[in-house]
């Protein structure tokens, strides 16, 4: 790992500044695709994995060892504060977050237990412990945005086709809201736990938004987000907010109160950036699919998108979306290397 000073590339990008190279991670670098990652959690449930802080750290720190990537990712998921908080929720191997009793009703929110802060503590440990071994590299915290979260407490297990979220939302607003409300708070004080600790940017995923309407968003969705936003402004790192699907989205997204917007493969950067003024920094966008497709057509696919990230006053590389569990690894390192040949536009 490269140690690097105060002005990490990744850190200038999200403000806009000069970079000495182009900052590139991968949402979802750590996981499946890793051999060293399987290793490891081999006996290990998900999300003990994700509460055994000496455990997470490490696992954190993989791909950054491997890849040489500019930022690590906190190791966790977006249901850890519902575990914390009490909720009946696992990760089942395969299937992704399922709960023992789905929250649809009124008297489901009202029996959603509160968080007590202390139990926010293998997560203040595990990003300390990630910290120290990072030796500089940034470490990014997450939390999943009150829609998409909410929506696995409302559908139960995944089902992107969000059948009982839509029902909600559009039969029951004022329980709705309550539950977003509960959410936001939750996803608020996750966040801080990272931020604490040492997490130097905080990135907000709201993967599955993009299926609302821009008029849906503004009532049902966006107060919710940006009370989450507005809750970690006094910290003054850098707010990331990503979802897929979100083109109609972007400046409801960004207006929650988003410094960085994550855009998905659904649209150029360079569009996305017209769409929000060419005044805010942006991250993404590589098809995740073309991970595993050859290689001329994968660097042409990433030069394409490093010039149209030009548009923006600044640019981190990214997929899309999460590196598919079946990814080469040795293609992610390749492309980081390829991304950090690119000179900039900045004079060093
Ligand atoms: O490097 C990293 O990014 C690892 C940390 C990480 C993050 C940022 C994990 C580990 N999960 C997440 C966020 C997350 N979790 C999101 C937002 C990002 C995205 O859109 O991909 C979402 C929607 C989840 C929910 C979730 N958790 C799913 C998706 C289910 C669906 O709806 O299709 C799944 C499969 C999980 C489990 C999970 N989380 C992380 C890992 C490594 C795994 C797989 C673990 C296992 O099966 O053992």
């Amino acid at each position: 790992m490269t140690a690097v000073g105060t002005t990490a590339p990744l850190l200038a990008a999200y403000r806009g500044e000069p970079v000495t190279r182009h900052p590139v991670w991968f949402m979802r670098q750590a996981g499946r695709s890793l051999p060293e990652y399987r290793r490891l959690r081999e006996g290990t449930a998900m999300l003990d994995a994700c509460l055994t802080p000496e455990l997470a750290a490490e696992i954190t720190v993989q791909p950054v060892r491997r890849h040489d990537v500019d930022a690590a990712i906190f190791f966790s998921d977006i249901v850890i504060p519902l575990r914390l908080a009490g909720v009946d929720v696992d990760i089942v191997p395969g299937v992704g977050p399922v709960l023992g009793s789905p929250v649809r009703t009124a008297a489901d929110v009202d029996r959603l237990p509160h968080l007590d802060p202390a139990a926010l503590a293998p997560v203040r440990e595990g990003v300390a412990a990630a910290v120290s071994l990072l030796g500089g590299v940034p470490l990014i915290g997450f939390a999943g945005a009150p829609f998409t979260l909410a929506s696995y407490l409302v559908e139960g297990r995944p089902n992107r086709e969000l059948p009982a979220t839509s029902a909600l939302l559009a039969t029951d607003p004022a329980t709705w809201h309550r539950l977003l409300a509960w959410v936001a708070d939750l996803t608020a004080a996750f966040l801080r736990a990272q931020a604490d600790a040492g997490a130097q940017a905080l990135q907000l995923f709201d993967s599955w938004v993009g299926r609302l309407s821009p008029e849906a968003y503004a009532t049902a969705v966006q107060p919710h987000s940006a009370a989450v936003f507005a809750a970690v402004a006094d910290l003054g790192l850098p707010r990331v907010h990503f979802g897929t699907a979100t083109r109609q989205l972007l400046p409801a997204m960004l207006a929650a109160g988003a410094d960085v917007v994550g855009v998905a493969s659904d649209i150029g950067l360079d569009e996305a950036s017209a769409l929000l003024g060419n005044r805010v920094p942006l991250q993404g966008n590589l098809d995740p699919a073309l991970l595993s497709a050859d290689w001329a057509s994968l660097e042409a696919a990433t030069r394409d998108i490093l010039r149209r990230g030009e548009a923006a006053p600044g640019h981190v590389f990214n997929l899309g979306h999460g590196v598919p569990p079946d990814t080469d690894p040795s293609v992610l390192t390749r492309l980081v290397e390829l991304v950090h040949s690119i000179p900039t536009r900045q004079v060093d």
